[in-house]
């Protein structure tokens, strides 16, 4: 029998030991330094020995006969058997074709923007390693922005002139600062301890749920504005809100605050621009309607009583607003984030200790620590010289739209046209909206290349597919933002079945194409890692924070750095509010913009010049809530992070299809009993799922979480339950162009 070996690792879900025998993880077990660790390792095992493994370099078989050029065989994507091949034939056959690609047709019709969340581990972070490699290429078409906050990133900079991301990381309350100060806690979307499970690069103590029993104790005031109960951990007070009402909800808490004369008028002249612009929208003068709470509570659904009282509660206390990213990635999502901005502003209290707002608390972990930042540790990923990129969800309009215009935050841009995707670290066909679209969309260009551990629905609809090993089978070191330790993360086993790290796979296709010593500067991986160690070292010292040398770091495995302590709390946006004048926000006024001259110039009827209530094409108002009278919102999985590890759970019996939560009068009036197969549908697709039938859900709202394995049947019916091949596939708005997966409606029915 082999020896048995345990070590500590990292991973996007926090650390964990591994016990191993031989060349297999036999074993996981907590960290026993996490205050509240997450189960999700447990189907670690399991997943990393999983048939589903790519075992070796695999070729479509019809490209690998007919070639790149056959439009006919490319509908086969998805459809069909792969041929395995050894290594160096493969790298061959895919660095011709890139070489074909790029010199026919040039770099801009290479799309590399690669979404995705990868695995832990800094060296081996896939979207660097592929980005890196097609830089040295000669470039690729990029994607900016991201999935969780792509409305956010655009609309934040406009109103309060810092990086949404910035904004999060160093001008938030942090947690200490939120117990001792917060009187009310205002959390419109919840903040919810099933999502800080979760960090990229990793979380090592789970805090959220932890903070919410000290703010229990402490008597704050916890308020869930959210369609679902276990959006915030117990106890808190519950308002459930139709989805994508949320702006109504807000504009009629201000017009009680403006009709009593609670606006802080000094806080709205010194720190802000435009209030007067916004008001007559809000009183009506504008557009003939006041904001009322009545007016709001025929919208969100919360009643105007209860309106009227949480406005007079948010003046009279120290109030925290908070907003989950769940909110803007949906149609006209810039709006909730600009009008809790404006509802923070008229209460006056935005840079006061444990007051006005804050957004992506418990989105994932980490926001709202209070440690210091320190930079490095990250693989440079060269100059890419191809301009281009779209904003990352709008992935299939450009794919079946090359040469079009469209708009994105003041600019018109083109979509490139397509020959070769790479993907490395990402599975669109678990990220996307409506994805029987992205099926078309990917039968675009000539040559599609993955490079995955596991045979996701992405990797089966490739055309040349490289395995790639996990974060347990390769060298690396673990470090997050937000988080204090360093791990050096081991090998645990030997890379599974023949696959290779990306690194390597990237190393042997420069090589091929030409430019091997440029991609890896004649290092190999255990030199990389030890030069980025280095690295990160200097920047500490210049910190004056001591680490241990990189021989120390493997040895005890980790450290907790000495960088956590409440000297670093920020005060969000402390120089501006000391004194604004010779710290001007770096916004066109150098105020807070509750009206922004620079996107009323843009003439977007989906973004106007200030906060407005835009009603989306789905919510439970709309003309096709007749049809489709459910609205699905489509929240992360709890067991799990995206569509990873899900292989693992799907073997359990009794685990799929992904339970949907349906309130019990609806699932009453559709003769649903709890546990039995619903078919949910809508114009778009088709999947099962199995009811949960729960009172912690609004009343006409269902909730099925994402990351099931798309697994069409004949028809196209999703056999797991994957939201997204309901969800509808359009920008959040011309200006941010986010993922708008939140706005869908839908039916559902017993499936016989
Ligand atoms: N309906 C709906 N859809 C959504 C959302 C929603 O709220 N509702 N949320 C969206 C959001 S915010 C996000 S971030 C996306 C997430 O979407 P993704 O980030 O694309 O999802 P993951 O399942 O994490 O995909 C990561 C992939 O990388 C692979 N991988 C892991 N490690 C390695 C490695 O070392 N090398 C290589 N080559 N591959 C590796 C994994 O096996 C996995 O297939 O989903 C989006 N989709
Ligand atoms: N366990 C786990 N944690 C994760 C992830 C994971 O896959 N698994 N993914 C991570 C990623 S990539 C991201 S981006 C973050 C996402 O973080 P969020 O975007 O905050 O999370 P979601 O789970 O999409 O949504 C949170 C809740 O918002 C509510 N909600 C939906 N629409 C509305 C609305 O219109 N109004 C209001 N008030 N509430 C609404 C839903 O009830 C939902 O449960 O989570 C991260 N955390
Ligand atoms: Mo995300």
């Amino acid at each position: 029998m082999s020896e048995t070996v345990t070590k500590t690792t990292s991973s996007h879900w926090g650390a964990f030991n591994v016990t191993t025998q031989g060349d297999r993880i036999v074993s996981v077990s907590e960290f026993s330094l996490d205050p509240n660790p997450s189960s999700i390792p447990r189907h670690v095992p399991a997943a990393v020995h999983h048939s589903s493994r790519v075992s070796r370099p695999s070729i479509r078989k019809s490209w690998l006969e007919h070639g790149p050029l056959d439009e006919s065989s490319r509908k086969l994507r998805g459809k069909e058997k792969f041929v395995e091949l050894p290594w160096d034939e493969a790298i061959e056959i895919a660095a011709n074709e890139l070489d074909r690609v790029r010199i026919k047709h040039g770099n801009q019709s290479i799309y590399g923007g690669s979404y995705g969340w990868a695995s832990a581990g800094r060296f081996h972070h896939a979207l660097s390693q592929v980005h890196r490699f097609l830089n040295c290429a000669g470039g690729y078409v990029s994607s900016v922005a991201s999935y969780s906050t792509a409305a956010a990133q655009a609309i934040i900079p406009h109103v309060f002139g810092v990086h949404f991301l910035k904004f999060m990381w160093s001008e938030l309350n942090t947690w200490p600062v939120i117990a001792e100060h917060t009187q009310t806690l205002i959390m419109f979307g919840g903040i919810n301890p099933k999502n800080s499970q979760v960090s990229m690069g990793g979380i090592t103590h789970h805090e959220t749920n932890p903070w919410f029993e000290k703010f229990a104790k402490r008597g704050i005031r916890r308020v869930n504005i959210s369609p679902q109960r276990t959006d915030t951990p117990d106890g808190a007070e519950w308002l459930a809100v139709r989805p994508g009402t949320d702006t109504a909800f807000m504009l009629g808490l201000a017009w009680v605050i403006q009709s009593e004369g609670w606006e802080d008028r000094s806080f709205l002249e010194k720190y802000c621009t435009g209030y007067d612009q916004f008001l007559p929208y809000l009183v009506g003068d504008s557009d003939g309607q006041p904001k009322t709470p009545v007016w709001a509570a025929g919208i969100c659904g919360i009643d105007a009583d209860t309106i009227r009282q949480l406005a007079a509660s948010m003046v009279k206390t120290r109030t925290l607003i908070t907003v989950a990213w769940s909110l803007q990635r949906a149609e006209h999502g810039e709006q909730p984030y600009w009008m809790a901005a404006t509802l923070a502003a008229m209460i006056g209290q935005i840079g006061l200790p444990g007051g006005g707002i804050g957004y992506g608390y418990g989105a994932i972990g980490g926001i709202g620590i209070s440690v210091k930042r320190l930079g490095a540790l990250t693989l440079p990923q060269g100059e890419n010289p191809v301009k281009a990129s779209i904003p990352v969800a709008r992935i299939a309009d450009m794919l079946l739209q090359p040469g079009e215009q469209f708009d994105f935050n003041g600019q018109k841009l083109t979509y490139p046209d397509i020959k070769l995707v790479y993907w490395c670290g990402g599975n669109p066909f678990h990220h996307h909206q409506n994805l029987s679209r992205l099926e078309l969309a990917w039968q675009q260009p000539e040559t599609i290349i993955v490079n995955e551990p596991w045979w996701t629905a992405t990797a089966c609809r490739a055309d040349i597919v490289f395995p790639a090993t996990t974060s347990y089978e390769r060298n690396d070191i673990g470090r997050a933002q937000g988080d204090s330790y360093l791990f050096h993360m081991p090998a645990l086993i030997p890379a599974v079945g023949e696959a290779k790290d990306d690194y390597m796979i990237f190393s042997a296709l420069s090589e091929k194409m030409g430019f091997g010593e440029v991609f890896t500067e004649n290092r190999s991986s255990e030199e990389w890692l030890r030069h980025l160690y280095d690295e990160f070292v200097t920047e500490s010292k210049h910190e004056k924070i001591d680490v241990p040398s990189f021989e120390s770091l493997i040895e005890n495995n980790w450290v907790d750095l000495p960088i956590r302590s409440a000297e670093y709390s920020t005060r969000p946006f402390s120089a501006f509010f000391d004194d604004p004048k010779k710290s001007p926000l770096n916004t066109p006024s150098g105020k807070i913009e509750i009206f922004s001259e620079t996107i009323a110039g843009f003439s977007y009827s989906d973004c106007p010049g200030h906060a407005t209530w835009l009603p989306p094409s789905e919510w439970l108002g709309a003309d096709q809530a007749q049809k489709f009278p459910l609205h699905l919102v489509s929240p992360q999985p709890g067991d799990k992070l995206h569509s990873q590890l899900e292989c693992a759970i799907a073997d359990i019996p009794g685990e799929r299809p992904t339970p949907v939560v349906i309130h019990p009068k609806n699932a009453k009036d559709r003769r649903i009993t709890d546990g039995s197969l619903v078919r949910i549908y809508n114009d778009r697709g088709a999947c099962i799922a199995k009811a949960r039938i729960s009172e912690d859900i609004a009343r006409n709202v269902i909730a099925l979480p994402t990351g099931a394995w798309f697994t069409p049947d004949k028809n196209g019916v999703d056999s797991q339950g994957n939201p997204n091949v309901l969800t509808q596939d359009i920008g959040t708005s011309r200006l941010g162009q986010g993922s708008s997966a939140h706005s869908c409606l839908v039916e559902v029915k017993p499936e016989l």
